[in-house]
């Protein structure tokens, strides 16, 4: 892992995956057969991608029961330990709605509706996080949506992982289906004879699903395009290196696109993390991924002020940051930009991918500076109510009319007087 001067410290960013040209026009016609031709044209493309020939996609109650039994039980207890914190955190994110009224009688307001249906990809392979289907599900929940569902692909086994199944099972999720890829995006936005069409699709994907889910965008709603996970830590001389370089590597090992940076004023500090990464890779089992990550796109800058540092790290606009230093609560102010700030050295970044309450589906690549984490408000909609009264009205008609002769719209200038017959 380089370490670098502020000065020298190349571009953080990494352009997110747009995929090519070819790419686009695959998910294009994958996503037109499979609304037009439903089920037959997604268990084809399963043939095809997933190298296994379906008859039925839905996970049945029986392989959900098995998944369950599968695991002990005190493992499952713990899973349901980190749901209740997850459901408890986002309980206190609930919006609700509000009316104003005024002596005149006119009620003006917003009233908060959940989705009817959403629906939650989950990526196949090493990335299938049971902690995922959790952070994506239960604020779907929370907001009150009736109906959520989840797809994932198949192995060549035609069984997807356990982990998944059980996730799902704990938060009483029943509609798992076993598709994945663009044909697994259609199928949510346009529904199938077997998948239900939904109103919102959430959760991470490959390239394919990300250039599917932002085809689909416009007949549904989605949630951010997520990038490789990343950190950041702000730490000065209290911090312990083998603890920062602890922590540089669990994001590290997410991707080999990951990015894990070190901002410090500290030189002694900067030498040790160094030296600690490089010990500690040694014994990962994902050491190879983890190891490209940390040269290809982590780093140690060593800043000469800690205002600096500062603002090195709202420049990065990290995915998380940690703040580690003698004081944490005493930066919090200064922090503009991160979607997740995990303060003290006892808040490990993986304390909230798995277990503390907040959601873990957060911004990355920089884009901290406008977006949020996944969160209830994601699986509502507001309406806006407007009950005018009698008096309101004709205290405003004229203004009203006028506004609209303004714009050239006679026709609305003419609906509101029309009322004034009521007062004549
Ligand atoms: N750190 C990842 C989420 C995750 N970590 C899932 C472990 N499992 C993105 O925030
Ligand atoms: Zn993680």
């Amino acid at each position: 892992m380089k370490i670098v001067t502020k000065r020298d410290r190349v571009s953080l960013r990494r352009r997110v995956d747009q995929g090519t040209e070819e790419q686009r026009a695959i998910v294009q016609s994958i996503l037109d057969d499979v609304k037009a031709n439903g089920d037959k044209a997604v268990l084809a493309y399963t043939e095809k991608f997933d190298a296994v020939q379906l008859e039925d996609y839905k996970v049945t109650k029986e392989e959900m029961e098995d998944a369950f039994a599968s695991v002990d039980g005190e493992f499952v207890e713990i899973l349901e330990e980190a749901a209740a914190n997850i459901r408890s955190f986002h309980q206190k994110q609930s919006s609700q709605s509000w009316f104003d009224t005024s002596e005149d009688g006119t009620v003006l307001g917003q009233k908060i509706t959940p989705l009817e249906a959403a629906g939650v990809y989950v990526p196949g392979g090493t990335a299938a996080y049971p902690s995922s289907v959790f952070m994506n599900v239960i604020p779907a929940q929370v907001a009150g949506v009736e109906r959520v569902v989840m797809v994932t692909p198949p192995g060549k086994d035609g069984k997807v992982p356990d982990g998944v199944l059980l996730a799902a099972h704990i938060l009483g999720v029943a509609d798992v289906y076993k598709v994945g890829g663009a044909q697994a995006i259609a199928a949510l936005a346009y529904g199938t004879e077997t998948v239900p069409a939904v109103d919102k699709i959430t959760g991470p994907g490959n390239v394919f699903v990300a250039l599917a889910k932002r085809e689909v965008f416009g007949d549904v709603d989605i949630d951010m395009i997520a990038g490789p996970s990343e950190i950041a830590v702000l730490a000065d001389d209290t911090a312990k290196a083998h603890e920062v370089a602890a922590d540089l590597l669990s994001q590290a090992e997410h991707d080999a696109r990951s990015s894990s940076v070190l901002v410090t004023t500290s030189q002694a500090l900067a030498e040790n993390v160094q030296t600690e990464v490089e010990d500690q890779l040694k014994s990962l089992p994902r050491e190879d991924i983890a190891r490209r990550s940390v040269e290809d796109y982590g780093m140690i800058i060593v800043c000469d002020t800690w205002e600096e540092a500062i603002e090195t790290v709202n420049e990065i606009a990290p995915e998380h940051l940690e703040v580690i230093t003698a004081d944490p609560i005493q930066e919090l102010g200064k922090i503009k930009h991160a979607g997740a700030i995990f303060l003290g050295p006892y808040s490990s970044e993986p304390v909230g991918d798995y277990f503390a309450g907040p959601n873990h589906v957060l911004p990355t690549n920089g884009t901290a500076r406008f977006s949020s984490p996944l969160n209830v408000d994601d699986f509502v909609k507001k309406s806006s109510v407007i009950s005018y009264s009698a008096q309101a009205l004709q205290k405003n008609v004229d203004k009203i009319a006028r506004f609209a002769r303004l714009e050239g719209l006679e026709a609305h200038a003419r609906a509101v007087e029309t009322r004034k017959e009521r007062w004549k």
